[in-house]
Order: structure tokens, then C-alpha cells, then sequence
């Protein structure tokens, strides 16, 4: 049956008689029924990717492209008048994850449908999801950001569960989203809910009554945890659903016929960061109940689960006071203790105890009890072994193992980037779309000009397109004629957004001096800063103070621009990234783990300018020098000066006559016209006496590189051949390439 014949019969209308609206319904169940048709079946051992964000950003046309019925369905929408791109602006994007963490697990996903592996995600359906960014008065405001409806993705299923919490209980319902596999099978993503939550008790922006949990359980992704009871509603939360998939592995591997004790034949557990490390208390506890001793349950579990570490910052390494888990979860204590106890009989050594200090610490329980812990990118995996984790790593050497990130080129090429897919499938074939490495080929046209000018046609066509959007959705004018400079990601201080501030602003005065750039450049930011991050948001602020102050500056404005994208996400990322020419990628060295939009601007031939931090080591090492701007501090340095303790900002400030000023700008009257003093002020005293992400060693060379770079770009066919070395090399960071290599050293399913 067409598209067009189901919505027939479901409207008792022809598709040109139907609103965008009901063909947007009418797709989506036509999608469903034929992603139903593949779903996987068989298969004994199945991997469960547990995990507290998906981002999974809009379905309806990565499912078509998955399902091979794009080409097909956009021409009988275009045959009655429609038009495909509409119908989507119908669909609202689940904001159920924050950032890179979030992204990576639904590229998984795609990955393993595409590759026909048995596996499923199993997270929370949170109804609010992350925040919805507001810009106003030059600041940062957060609303709630739902996106369910009755006509979702999501369907409801009948599996439902109690979950035991200290004091109360709450029934679970599950809900799962069809992951398509390109050209593949279907798998799942399973969310689960509870019923009695209550969206009415939000009130003004983001806030609710923290303490009501059978109201507020799912109501947002990583609710504000600045203060007691927003901490434990996180533990509420990672237990929710910890719970659900502990419940529901044991209940599919005994309908498989599993004993229980053969459990690590059945199921293979990936933890995502730490936010699901309680799966493994409560799975000895569910076996508890279902018979096995202490003993038995423990031997299975540690052969069933494996943990990613995503980043080295602290902050992410989650310790729960035990106040809190008796509070939320006694029932899981006495286990935890039982962990512990077993761990401190073998190794004296505090540091690498679980329990320590009223503090459970999830990452030890997580390395002790596990068959894996993975970095994400070789860099970060050498990181862990050789400071942040190193006394686990000597203890469990063949535990640890890199697993370099992947992005899926299904939505970050063949959907994001028609125009680029297409130019590639004439060069060199569609074999690229099943395995990425052939885009090597591609190297074979850098030196035919003809060709490299049809990469440059076709980055202007997208350029083009991203201004047009933007205009259109969110009244902001770009001259497609600049460099396009752009930086998205969350925002966090040691991701640097405030380096990148401190250059447009060394900028704006060489622009006033009258050293006016060869071409316009526009800045572009997209980024939101976590309700409680004050310096995050402060940063934002100071963004938007220079966006105004920019744009209403004549001797300024024709040559540069500051743009800050509002609520940056999945759906905005798709049209940033093929019109981007130049990406940031300058985190202090050592501290981004990986970074995921660099492979995809690298996939969409943009050129980086970036730190020897994450991933950006290897894509340094696939395109060489010539291809990649790197600049900066090397993570040995950075990390023996956090080893010495002995950076001191203010040293730097009083050497650099250019940093100075910059710094001092923040402060400055013009800024103050349109900013407020007490968040221009904290960032100001904050840089000059701490800067603690250190952003004043690299300064100059950051300045420096940039105007190489933009020199570089002036040279439109040596910039295209940049581009094509970009390309060509992206093929190792594909999330296929990612997961192959999980399953074979890690899962083997
Ligand atoms: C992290 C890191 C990123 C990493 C991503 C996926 O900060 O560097 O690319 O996970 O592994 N917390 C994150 O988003």
C-alpha cells in the first residue's frame, strides 16, 4: 500500500484534500505498520542500553530514509501539492536529552537496527523533557518543553511494574518508539512512565513542588539539583528506571527460557555514564527474590554489565550521600554494603571504595562489578588509565578499552545534507551509505578543481538554506556571503564559549582601529546552560549583550556578527551543520571526553579549529596538519599545571595587552547599556581570579590561528580541497563503526 492509499483509507480523503496536519498522522502510522513488519524477533542474548537521555531528535523523515520509502513518499506528497519539509515542521522534537551523552544513544540505536544486532534502549519518557530556552533582556529564561501528544511516536504498551521506593510505590507503564534500522530491522526504544504524574503542578517557568515524587517522577530530564530535594528526586528518578529495566531483562530472559542463572547468556547490560549504575544492586536483588543466594546473584550479575565513562569532570562521577538512598531506596542498601564489604576485604585502598565518607560512589560500583568500562575516544581512555582512574585500571587492566564515539551519517549526511549525499553518490556510489569508509574514495577529486568546485557550490546552496531558516523561524538575518564560524554544544565553562566571546570582542576592536576583515564573519553560538550553572548563564548573557551591541555598531556590524540560536537542538544542528565552513571545537585540552558535533561538521566538510582534546586527536591524525587548525595547550601541560596547582589567570591578564582590553570590555559601559551588572561583573572576577578552564594561556594562539584560518579560507580551491580531506576522512567516525566494535569486544551478541 502507497502513503497516499493508507491516508485514503484513513481520512476518506485523497492526500491533496488533507491538512499537513492529518497527512503528518497519516505518515506516521504508515511508518509505524511498516517498521512493525521488521521488527527483530529471534536472537537469545540481548543487549539493553540503558540510559537517562535519548535524543533522538524528529522520526518521521530519518524513519522514511531508514525504511527506503523517502525518495518514494516525498514525491507523492510534492504530486498533491505538498510539501515534505512542511508536513515535518508539524512534528515536535522529544527533548529527551541534553547533549553529546544523549545524541551518542540514539545514534547507537540507529547503529544497531542498521546492523541487525538484538539490543534496546530503555530510558524515561519524560514529559517536559530538558527545558525549553527563552532569550529575553539579553538572558537566559527556561520553560517546560512537552512534547507528547495522541499522535506520537511513542506507543503504549500494556507491560507495567511496581516500583518499590522507601515509604511509597508507584506503577510503571512502558512505552516504546520503533528504532528503524536503515535498510535493516526494527528495535526498540522503551520508555516508562508513571501515571500519577501531574503537569499542573509546574508553575512559573520551570519549577514544581520537588517534593511531591508520585507527581513529579517524570516530569523533566535533570531536574534542578541545586538543592536537597532536587537531589533526591534524581536518585527517585535513576531508580524508576533502573527498576523498570531490571524488572522487564529478567522477565524477557525467563520467557526465553533462562534459568536465571545463565542470565549472561541471555542479557548484556550497557550503563550509560552513572545515572543507571543502580541496575546492578537492584538486579541482585530482584534475584534475590527470584531464589538465587547472595552469592549466585552477585557471580551473574558482574558477568552481565558493562559502563561507559563519558567525561573526567567530577561532577558527572555521581556519589550518592546514603542518607538519600535510605531515604529513596533502603532496600538497595544492605546490598550496596554487601558490594562494598567485598571489595574492602580484597583492596585496603579508600580511594577505590564504593562506599566512603556516607558517600556511595556509582562509577566504583560500577568498575568493580562490571566486565567493561570504555572511554570514548582514545585520548579520554588514556586519560582514564593513566590519572583518573588508574588505580582501577591497575587493578582490572582487561577491563579497560576505548570505544572512539560515532555519529549515525543516516540523519548527519543522507537526511541533514541531501545536496552533499548526492554530489558524493555521483563520485563515488552509494556503497558509502553501508560502509563509511568508501568515502575515501573522495580523495581521488582533490585535485580536479571542477569537482572541488561543486563542494563549494554545493556548501554555499546549504549556507543559503540556513539563512533562509533562520530567518523564518527565528528572525535572525545572515549575509551568506561571511564565514560562516560556528560553535554548538552545551554550554560549560571548559568547553570555552567564553574564549570564543573574548576573540569577537578582540575583534570588534581591531574593526574600530580600522583593520576590517578580507570578509564578513559571523559568529554563531547555540547552546543552553543548565538552570543552576550561574557562570554558564553568565556567559550567555555576555553573548547576547555582544550580539546587540555588534549589530547596532555601523562601523562594526558590516563586518562582523554575532548570532546566539535560541533553544538550541537536534532539528536547529541539522541545518547549522552543512552550512557551517569553520567549527569550534576548543575545550581545554584533556577535558572534552570526545565531542560528536566535530565528526558530524567534519562529515559535512567543514574545516575545525581546535584543541588536541577528545576526538579532535584523531581526526587530527586522519587529515594531517594542512586540514585542521589546532592551537593551544596539549593536555600533559594542562594537566601537570592542575597537578601543580599553580596557574594564577591574573598573571596573564597583566601580561596580554589584547586580553586585557577584551576582559575589560566585559565590563565596560557599552556592555552595561545592555547587560546586567551583577551577571557581567561575577563572569568578569570570575575569569580575572580563577578562570579555572584556563582560557587565558591559549588566548593568543587562539586569536592567531583564527586569522590563519580565515586567511586560509579566502583561498576558495585550496578551502575545497580542505573540505574533501574532511570528508573524505570521516568514515572512521561513523556509529556503526562504533557499535561493530562494542559487540564484538564487549556484548558478543
Ligand atoms: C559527554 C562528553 C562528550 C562526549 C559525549 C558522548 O562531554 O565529550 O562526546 O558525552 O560520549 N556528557 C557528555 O555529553
Amino acid at each position: 500500500m502507497t502513503a497516499n492509499e493508507y491516508i485514503k483509507i484513513r481520512f476518506g480523503r485523497h492526500m491533496d484534500q488533507c491538512t499537513n496536519e492529518e497527512i503528518y498522522i497519516g505518515l506516521l502510522e504508515y511508518v509505524k505498520d511498516k517498521a512493525q513488519n521488521k521488527e527483530i524477533k529471534g536472537g537469545k542474548k540481548k543487549l539493553y542500553y540503558i540510559s537517562a537521555e535519548f535524543l533522538i531528535g524528529k522520526l518521521l523523515s530519518n524513519n522514511l530514509i531508514n525504511l527506503g520509502i523517502y525518495d518514494e513518499v516525498k514525491k507523492e506528497v510534492e504530486a498533491n501539492g505538498k510539501s515534505l519539509a512542511e508536513i515535518e515542521e508539524i512534528e515536535v522534537e522529544p527533548s529527551l536529552g541534553n547533549g553529546g551523552l544523549g545524541r551518542l544513544a540514539a545514534c547507537f540505536l540507529d547503529s544497531i537496527a542498521t546492523l541487525g544486532l538484538n539490543g534496546d534502549g530503555v530510558g524515561l519518557a519524560y514529559h517536559m523533557g530538558l527545558f525549553k530556552q527563552v532569550f529575553a533582556n539579553n538572558l537566559q529564561n527556561e520553560e517546560p518543553n512537552p512534547w507528547m501528544s495522541d499522535h506520537s511516536w511513542m506507543t503504549k504498551t500494556d507491560k507495567t511494574y511496581q516500583v518499590d521506593f522507601g515509604g511509597f510505590n508507584v506503577q510503571s507503564r512502558m512505552y516504546d518508539i520503533d528504532v528503524t534500522g536503515y535498510d535493516s530491522v526494527t528495535t526498540k526504544l522503551h520508555l516508562f512512565d508513571v501515571e500519577t504524574v501531574d503537569e499542573s503542578i509546574i508553575k512559573d517557568g520551570i519549577n514544581f513542588d520537588k517534593s511531591e515524587f508520585t507527581k513529579n517522577l517524570t516530569l523533566f530530564l535533570y531536574p534542578d539539583d541545586s538543592d536537597e530535594n532536587g537531589r533526591l528526586l534524581r536518585v527517585y528518578q535513576q531508580y524508576f528506571m533502573v527498576s523498570n529495566a531490571a524488572q522487564l531483562i529478567l522477565d524477557e530472559a525467563v520467557e526465553k527460557g533462562s534459568n536465571l542463572y545463565d542470565l549472561p547468556e541471555y542479557a548484556v547490560i550497557q550503563i550509560n555514564d552513572t545515572h543507571p549504575s543502580m541496575v546492578i544492586p537492584e538486579l541482585v536483588r530482584l534475584l534475590q527474590i527470584r531464589g538465587l543466594t547472595m552469592d549466585e546473584a552477585i557471580d551473574v550479575v558482574s558477568k552481565c554489565t558493562a559502563y561507559t565513562n563519558h567525561t573526567i569532570l567530577a561532577e558527572a562521577l555521581e556519589k550518592w550521600p546514603i542518607h538519600f538512598m535510605m531515604k529513596a531506596v533502603p532496600q538497595l542498601m544492605p546490598i550496596i554494603r554487601e558490594l562494598h564489604n567485598r571489595i574492602a576485604k580484597k583492596v585496603s585502598d579508600p580511594d577505590v571504595a564504593i562506599i566512603r565518607d556516607g558517600l556511595v560512589h556509582m562509577a566504583h560500583m560500577d568498575i568493580h562489578y562490571g566486565i567493561s568500562i570504555n572511554g570514548v575516544a582514545a585520548l579520554h581512555t588514556e586519560i582514564l588509565k593513566e590519572t583518573e582512574l588508574n588505580k582501577f585500571y591497575k587493578l582490572y587492566p582487561e577491563k579497560f578499552n576505548n570505544k572512539t564515539n560515532g555519529i549515525t551519517f543516516r540523519r548527519w549526511l543522507l537526511y541533514c545534507n541531501p545536496e552533499l549525499a548526492s554530489l558524493v553518490e555521483e563520485l563515488i556510489g552509494p556503497g558509502f551509505k553501508k560502509d563509511a569508509t568508501e568515502l575515501k574514495k573522495l580523495e581521488q577529486y582533490m585535485n580536479d578543481d571542477a569537482v572541488v568546485n561543486k563542494f563549494l557550490e554545493v556548501k554555499d546552496l546549504r549556507k543559503k538554506v540556513l539563512k533562509d531558516y533562520l530567518a523564518k523561524t527565528q528572525g535572525i538575518s545572515l549575509d551568506e556571503n561571511s564565514i560562516y564560524d560556528i560553535q554548538i554544544k552545551r554550554l560549560h565553562e571548559y568547553k570555552r564559549q567564553q574564549m570564543n566571546a573574548l576573540y569577537v570582542i578582540n575583534k570588534y576592536f581591531e574593526i574600530k582601529e580600522g583593520k576590517k576583515p578580507s570578509r564578513p564573519i559571523t559568529v554563531i553560538f547555540g547552546a543552553k546552560a543548565a538552570p543552576a550553572y550561574v557562570i554558564a548563564k553568565d556567559i550567555i548573557h555576555l553573548i547576547l549583550c555582544l550580539q546587540e551591541v555588534i549589530a547596532n555598531d555601523p562601523q562594526v556590524s558590516p563586518y562582523l556578527k554575532v548570532v546566539m540560536v535560541e533553544n538550541y537542538n537536534v532539528t536547529l544542528a541539522e541545518k547549522l551543520i552543512p552550512a557551517c565552513d569553520i567549527h569550534e571545537q576548543i575545550s581545554l585540552a584533556s577535558k572534552e571526553a570526545s565531542g560528536t558535533s566535530n565528526m558530524k561538521f567534519m562529515l559535512n566538510g567543514a574545516v575545525a579549529i581546535g584543541t588536541m582534546d577528545g576526538a579532535n586527536v584523531e581526526m587530527h591524525d586522519f587529515v594531517g596538519d594542512d586540514n585542521i587548525f589546532i592551537f593551544g595547550e596539549d593536555s600533559d601541560t594542562v594537566i601537570k599545571r592542575y597537578a601543580e596547582g599553580s596557574y594564577v589567570s591574573k598573571n596573564y591578564y597583566k601580561k596580554d595587552k589584547k586580553l586585557k582590553k577584551a576582559v575589560d570590555f566585559i565590563i565596560s559601559d557599552k556592555l552595561l547599556e545592555v547587560g546586567q551588572k551583577e551577571n557581567l561583573e561575577r563572569l568578569y572576577n570570575e575569569l580575572l581570579n580563577k578562570d579555572w578552564f584556563m582560557t587565558f594561556p591559549d588566548f593568543e594562539d587562539y586569536c592567531a590561528t583564527k586569522e590563519k584560518a580565515y586567511k586560509a579560507y579566502e583561498n576558495r580551491l585550496e578551502w575545497g580541497r580542505k573540505m574533501i580531506k574532511n570528508i573524505a576522512n570521516a568514515g572512521f567516525f561513523s556509529s556503526d563503526r562504533t557499535i561493530a566494535q562494542y559487540n564484538e569486544d564487549i556484548w558478543k551478541l
